[in-house]
């Protein structure tokens, strides 16, 4: 979604092709061995495989609005960090507990790490501005949303229970902007799609 966001903000048109992370197709394994996803193939051939790295192709040079260099403030790349690190942990082990059964931590404690670690920070940052980019939104707001969303989904009734009412708002004019609809949009199986969608 990260990814997808940030083509769309920088008017890069792209195509998108559905992958079953079990089942994972020939045509991903070829460019990129690692096959996580995303992964970005450039016209020329080249391949880019982490998905800051694709942010960064799309809104670095030219970056037309500020969305790249508003991201590399301090508090920002701290940000970004904890929510690819320590946050992205504890939140697969909250929500996926089955596959991670073996290990001690119960999963209302990677819970409560995971606001400890990035929810709690996030908040006291949306108190004082309406985007991790202050004013207007940054790479680190499309870094940041889809998995504060997949957190507050895991027990939406519990999360509505949180002292995050800046988070809620933030997540909320997320959830309804353009460029989030847009990127939301299923990918038929096995099918490709233009964005933005003709
Ligand atoms: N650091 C990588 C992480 C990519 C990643 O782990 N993607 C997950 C899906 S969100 C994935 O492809 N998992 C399947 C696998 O590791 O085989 C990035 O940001 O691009």
């Amino acid at each position: 979604m990260r990814a997808r966001m940030a083509l769309l903000q920088a008017g890069r048109a792209f195509e998108a092709v559905e992958v079953s992370l079990g089942n994972k197709p020939a045509i991903l394994l070829a460019i990129s061995p690692k096959a996580t996803v995303p992964v970005l193939q450039l016209p020329d051939g080249s391949v880019i495989e982490e998905s800051w790295d694709i942010l960064r192709w799309a809104l670095a040079v030219p970056d037309v609005h500020g969305w790249w260099a508003r991201a590399q403030s301090p508090a920002n790349l701290d940000l970004l960090l904890r929510n690819d690190g320590d946050f992205k942990h504890h939140l697969d082990r909250w929500k996926y507990p089955q596959r991670y059964a073996t290990e001690s931590l119960a999963p209302d404690s990677h819970r409560d790490r995971a606001m400890d670690v990035l929810l709690q920070p996030l908040e006291a940052r949306l108190n004082s501005a309406p985007y991790l980019g202050g004013a207007t939104p940054c790479a680190t707001d499309l870094a940041v949303m889809p998995f504060v969303r997949q957190f507050a989904a895991v027990d939406p009734i519990w999360f509505a229970r949180q002292n995050l009412p800046s988070v809620r708002a933030w997540l909320d004019g997320w959830l309804v902007s353009p460029l989030f609809v847009t990127c939301m949009v299923k990918l038929p199986a096995a099918g490709v799609i233009r964005f933005p969608s003709l």
